[in-house]
């Protein structure tokens, strides 16, 4: 089956019970046993739940894996994949991440005597020095929030397999749409489903997909007996955001061009990042390992004033101000004061999160009007 095609049926069918199309909302917490024992495969619905499981196989389906989990956000995606470590364990990690990610590593994880090396992939070979016997996992974004960046993903994979070290990649930027991780190597692909999958800026979901049984099973292990699931009326919105996703990322990319760039065409711009130009630094590996360049694009102004930038995206008519992205509405945030704020300044500086940067995330309107709205907030 294509990707297109999948998006509206891959690990779906039908529901058995009456046939209905979608699958219904299986609101209930638990379920009938006629015997201790004796149910349909049901019992309770933090371990199982027929419109969570449907979710699920259509998780799966979209990034080429066998399982798939769902989570009540991406963090929890994200902290189910952390509980596979013990203390002593060392990860690696890009040191341009969503500022959540970065927090829940430095000021949950760390207590719990995890190490993290925060460090630069544009180059993957510089993961090898970092690696030692306590090494565990390697954790990446790619495109990274919110510079960017793009990591080789079949390189830290070959590196990750020669150390027998676990790899995961959030997947959150790019979508399957663009870019199937477990087809490169990866062991683990994860999403901030609240984005691009769900597409509609009105659920908080996190999924997790994987071929192996034995990673399978431990992150069921941890779902179920953690238990930060998702609800069943969040999965069927998910499944229905699902069904556009293809169409909805082909508009987010063109529109993600085209303002990216006219922005590179302004004067009042400094740099604008965005995978697509010959000019962005690892551009020959997005090319590669994405079908298209997606609708995030970050930019700084001029003089790299704090409150320039501010005014600009206070300005912005059409362009939301606002944390989040990925929904069919175009947002704009600004990282040093918004989703990166839990970065330090220092060393938010040091992957280029300066006072002006502004990151766009480019909906799905008609692009004369965003760029009518951004010549306006820049003029
Ligand atoms: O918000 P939540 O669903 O828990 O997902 C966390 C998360 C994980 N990974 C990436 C790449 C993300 O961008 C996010 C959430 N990001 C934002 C809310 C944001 O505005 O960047």
């Amino acid at each position: 089956m294509k990707f297109n095609t999948k998006t509206i049926h891959g690990g779906q069918s039908p529901d058995k019970a009456y046939g209905s199309v979608m699958p219904p909302i299986y609101q209930t917490t638990t379920y009938a046993q006629t015997t201790p024992g004796g149910h349909k495969g049901y019992e309770y619905s933090r371990s199982h739940n027929p419109t969570r499981q449907a979710l699920e196989s259509a998780f799966s389906s979209l990034e080429n894996g066998k399982f798939g989990l769902a989570f009540g956000s991406g963090l929890a995606a994200i902290d189910a994949v952390l509980k596979l470590l013990k203390p002593g364990d060392e990860v690696i990690s890009t040191n341009d991440l969503y500022g959540g990610t970065y927090r829940l590593f430095t000021q949950i994880f760390e207590k719990f005597q995890i190490k993290f090396h925060f460090i630069g992939m544009d180059n993957a070979s510089a993961i090898e020095s970092y690696i030692n016997s306590n090494t565990k996992l390697i954790w990446i974004e790619t495109p990274t929030n919110p510079m960017l960046n793009i990591i080789d993903i079949s390189a830290v994979a070959a590196i990750s397999k020669k150390h027998s070290v676990l790899f995961a990649v959030d997947n959150t930027f790019a979508t399957p749409y663009l870019q199937r991780p477990l087809d490169l190597g990866a062991d683990i692909v994860m999403h901030s489903a609240t984005k691009y999958l769900g597409g509609h800026s009105d659920v908080i979901m996190g999924a997790l997909i994987v071929n192996d049984q034995t990673i399978a099973n431990q992150l069921y292990f941890v779902q179920n007996a953690s238990g930060a699931i998702s609800g069943p009326q969040d999965c069927f919105l998910l499944l229905r955001g699902i069904k556009t996703l293809h169409i909805r990322m082909q508009r987010h990319c063109e529109n993600g061009r085209t303002v990216a760039t006219y922005l590179s065409t302004h004067p009042k711009v400094e740099n604008v990042y965005w995978p697509g130009f010959e000019s962005h630094p690892n551009h020959e590996i997005a090319k590669a390992q994405m079908d298209d360049f997606g609708g995030m694009v970050s930019f700084t102004t001029k003089g790299n004033s704090y409150e320039e930038a501010i005014k600009m995206v206070e300005r912005l008519k059409i362009f939301t101000l606002a944390e989040s992205l990925g929904g069919v509405e175009s947002l704009a945030g600004h990282p040093a004061s918004m989703t990166h704020a839990s970065i330090p300044k220092e060393t938010r500086e040091k992957t280029g999160i300066l006072d002006s940067l502004i990151r766009l995330s480019v909906g799905i309107e008609d692009a004369e009007d965003l760029i009518a709205d951004l010549k306006h907030a820049l003029n």
